[in-house]
């Protein structure tokens, strides 16, 4: 039995990586497909309490703290998604490590060090970036309500999303239609899995 792969959804707030995520899961269980939706940061667990506490602004924490928080909500996911991936599921992941990157090196933190507690994760498959201007974002629903929702900040926030793309990333216009997006990427994502099937290509690890 092969593997399951690692499908990743980046981009920046509001760009529609929920809505194309929770899509491509069901689509894929549709056609039979074992799959699993992941989502960072995960709100759930004691280190994603304080998450959400800082991103709903009921809490402060140094811009070095909060970033290790997200990198350790990552690690304490590690072993459940290997071993999802080992038996055959394919997961698809809501943000991951590059948002960690993108948005504190956007703060100015060093982009190195933001980098280092990351390394060693498991690294995706193929990642779809959901690229729209943040003049566009925030014309959508529920903008502007978590700290992180500033124009300036998020057009940083895409230059660093940029910075780090090689070419298991597909940039998609998420400007388009919801359905022609999931087309899009079920596209991509049957690819994906065909090629994995024809030349398996074993777990990586991030940033080596
Ligand atoms: N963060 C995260 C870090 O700083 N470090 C980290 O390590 C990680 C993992 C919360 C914040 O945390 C930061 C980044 C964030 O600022 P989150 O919980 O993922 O991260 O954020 P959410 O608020 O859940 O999600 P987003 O704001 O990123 O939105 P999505 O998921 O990109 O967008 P979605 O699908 O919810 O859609 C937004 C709205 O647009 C509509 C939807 O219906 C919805 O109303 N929409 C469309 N409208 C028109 N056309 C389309 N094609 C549309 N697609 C969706
Ligand atoms: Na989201």
């Amino acid at each position: 039995m092969s593997r399951g792969l690692f499908i990743l959804f980046e981009g920046c707030d509001r760009s529609g990586k929920t809505t194309q995520s929770t899509r491509l899961v069901q689509a894929l269980k549709d056609m039979g497909i074992k799959a699993k939706l992941v989502k960072f940061p995960d709100r759930t667990t004691a280190i994603g309490k304080m998450i959400d506490g800082y991103l709903t602004q009921k809490s402060q924490l140094s811009d070095q703290a909060i970033h290790l928080l997200f990198s350790a909500n990552r690690w304490e996911a590690m072993n459940q998604m290997r071993a999802d991936l080992e038996s055959g599921i394919t997961l698809v992941v809501d943000r991951y490590a590059f948002s960690g990157v993108a948005f504190s090196a956007a703060k100015r933190l060093d982009f190195k060090w933001c980098k280092s507690p990351d390394v060693g994760l498991i690294a995706p498959d193929r990642v779809f970036f959901m690229d729209i201007h943040p003049d566009d974002a925030a014309k959508r629903d529920g903008y502007g309500e978590e700290i992180y929702e500033k124009r300036e900040f998020q057009l940083d926030v895409r230059a660093k999303f940029f910075s780090m793309m090689d070419k298991s990333w597909a940039i998609i216009d998420a400007m388009k239609d919801v359905d022609l997006i999931h087309r899009q990427i079920l596209l991509l994502t049957k690819k994906a899995l065909q090629a994995q099937e024809a030349e398996p290509v074993p777990i990586a690890k991030l940033w080596t």
